[in-house]
């Protein structure tokens, strides 16, 4: 079988990289961190994930993979790298650019490139070019079924944190050839560990649908957070309101919270975009929409506060959650980090956090004055106000007796819904 090079083993890269070895398969992961390439060749993981730990163990994974700091030569290299978002609201392609340059160094007749990065549209063939020109001694492909020395796809990751490795062989995947032959053989090297279906389609098509799914839940959870605010102006619960719109049976509204966290969602809608220059439209009402909703949170707080004719540097707060989602220990982006940093320079008496997934909480907020991270019981006996950011099942479990003589602001609907 032929060998794979997994470029930047994160998130996406690790677990693949450990799926395509447990098929008794070489490959060679290559990431720009040192210190990750070390961890993980001991072994240590850096993130948790469902099952990850279990196929680190894996015979097979043992004996077929191995992380380098450096792109070893391989048949296919497979690109997961990150695709931050510059200040200016588009994408940062640096890594994405790395990957290929250093590739093409070594790129031989018969190899296969395929890019999973989120990227904007017209991407994959950006980089195709750049390739004709580092490599003039190669063939590459064109929108034609003729033959080239070089394949190329964009194949877009589409898992869930959390579920990664379950995702990552259960989800259908969408295959964009450059050219319908780097379709097949590009879907040729998914059949080997996924089982769902693994469609095909043309490069441009593949990265417009992997932003349409995550700006079609950024547009629905600012809907929901939209009807959150007239809900709550009406004095209106609006958990009651959504399940029941909810059993119309093609209406599927999402859920109101703190903010949209996370690299995917409140990225990739921007680089939907790109080349999309226009100030009024949906897709970037949404994004401001959902940008906005911290700081709502912190009115309500702060109107709470003086509805009880409180002074706020007397006030003591629990917030529950620092993840930017339920049952994870992944903080980036969170919008929980964001109230918090803006309670800080509130300057409330006292500010507990609970986070049992949560682990390492140095330097996480831009002080740690009168920040007390603690569990459940003692926050909600110190606390006047009590704010629920993340709806770990955990929190559900709250007797809600402990908290009856509290404030309460749940943004996500734990004790409301
Ligand atoms: N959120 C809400 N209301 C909701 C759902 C989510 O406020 O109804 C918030 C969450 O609390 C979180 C943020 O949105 O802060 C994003 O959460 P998410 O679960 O929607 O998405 P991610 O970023 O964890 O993962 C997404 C996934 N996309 C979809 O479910 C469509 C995943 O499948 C993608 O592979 C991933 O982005 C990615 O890499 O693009």
């Amino acid at each position: 079988m032929k060998k794979v090079c997994i470029i930047g083993l994160g998130y996406v890269g690790l677990p693949t990289a450990l799926l395509v070895s447990s098929k008794k398969v070489i490959v060679n992961g290559y990431d720009i961190n040192n210190k990750l390439v070390k961890s993980i060749n001991n072994k240590k993981l850096f993130f948790k994930e469902d099952n990850l730990n279990k196929l680190f163990q894996a015979k097979s994974v043992n004996k077929y993979f191995k992380a380098y700091n450096k792109i070893i030569e391989s048949d296919i290299y497979v690109i997961t790298v990150p695709t931050p978002i510059k200040k200016n609201k588009t994408a940062n392609l640096n890594y994405v650019e790395k990957a290929f340059h250093e590739i093409a160094k070594i790129l031989k007749k018969g190899n296969l490139i395929i890019l999973e990065s989120t990227c904007p549209i017209g991407t994959t063939e950006k980089f195709l070019l750049k390739l004709k020109k580092l490599r003039k001694d190669l063939t590459f492909p064109t929108n034609n079924y003729g033959k080239s020395d070089i394949n190329l796809a964009y194949c877009p990751e589409r898992v869930l944190p959390g579920n990664t490795i379950q995702e990552l062989i259960l989800n259908n995947r969408i295959i964009g050839g450059v050219s319908s032959l780097c379709s097949t053989k590009a879907k040729k090297f998914y059949n080997l560990f996924v089982l769902g279906k693994c469609i095909t389609t043309n490069s441009k098509i593949a990265e417009m649908a992997k932003l349409s799914e995550n700006a079609f839940r950024d547009i629905n959870i600012a809907f929901a957070n939209q009807l959150n605010i007239i809900a709550k102006k009406n004095n209106i619960n609006i958990w009651e309101v959504i399940n029941l719109a909810n059993l119309h049976p093609r209406v599927n509204i999402h859920k109101p919270g703190p903010g949209v966290g996370g690299h995917c969602i409140a990225v990739d809608p921007w680089f939907l975009l790109d080349n999309h220059k226009s100030s009024n439209n949906l897709i970037s009402s949404a994004r401001l929409l959902n940008d906005s909703i911290p700081n709502y949170v912190i009115k309500e707080i702060k109107t709470k506060i003086k509805n009880k004719n409180k002074k706020i540097n007397q006030i003591k707060i629990a917030c529950f959650g620092l993840s930017y989602k339920a049952e994870i220990d992944d903080t980036r982006e969170s919008p929980s980090i964001f109230i918090i940093n803006k309670l800080i320079k509130l300057k409330l008496k006292k500010i507990f956090v609970v986070d049992p997934f949560v682990k390492v909480k140095k330097n996480i907020f831009t002080s740690n004055k009168n920040i007390i991270f603690t569990n459940s019981e003692n926050a909600i006996k110190n606390s006047d106000i009590i704010l629920f950011l993340v709806d770990h099942k955990i929190f559900k479990k709250i007797n809600k007796k402990q908290i009856k003589n509290k404030i309460i602001i749940d943004t996500k609907g734990l004790i409301s819904e």
